[in-house]
């Protein structure tokens, strides 16, 4: 983890992290997305789905996922809210977030909301100095039991 003088400063490296990932991810730029994860980052965007793994596992499954979108035109949203960040004494960063998804079709002012989920992120300050994710999990509200 660099010099960063308080928790503050994490918070603020951690909340433009996030804001620079998900316009990514918004925009369809999967690579860059896949960028802001370690060379050995793991995600999973659903329960009971295996998680993607590497840099190019991650554009892999973007890309699949995203086929249900290719005659339908939709610009979705994700919007994180209430980070919780709790780092471990090696510096690494458990984060516990909302993310809500809004998807928009065009002509359409109201967007369709959902899901609704809960995200397990864990953080790391890579070689570079930059904020990564090591691992993400998402979990989704309708889904619980
Ligand atoms: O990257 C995320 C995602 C995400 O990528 C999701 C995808 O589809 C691709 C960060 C935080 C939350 C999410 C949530 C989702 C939802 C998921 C499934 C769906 O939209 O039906």
């Amino acid at each position: 983890m660099p010099a960063l003088s308080s928790m503050t400063d994490v918070h603020a490296a951690v909340n433009l992290h996030y804001a620079r990932q998900v316009q990514m991810l918004d925009s369809g730029r999967f690579e860059e997305y896949a960028d802001t994860f370690t060379a050995d980052g793991e995600f999973q965007h659903t329960p009971g789905q295996p998680a993607a793994r590497t840099r190019s596992g991650i554009v892999a499954e973007l890309k699949r996922f995203n086929t249900r979108f290719e005659n339908d035109p939709v610009q979705r949203r994700h919007w994180f809210n209430m980070i919780d960040l709790r780092p471990r004494a090696d510096g690494v960063l458990d984060a516990t977030f909302y993310a809500l998804v809004l998807t928009t079709r065009p002509g359409v002012k109201e967007p369709i909301v959902g899901p609704s989920c809960l995200v397990r992120d864990v953080l790391v300050f890579d070689n570079d100095g930059e904020v990564r994710n090591r691992s993400r999990q998402v979990d989704h509200d309708q889904l619980f039991s």
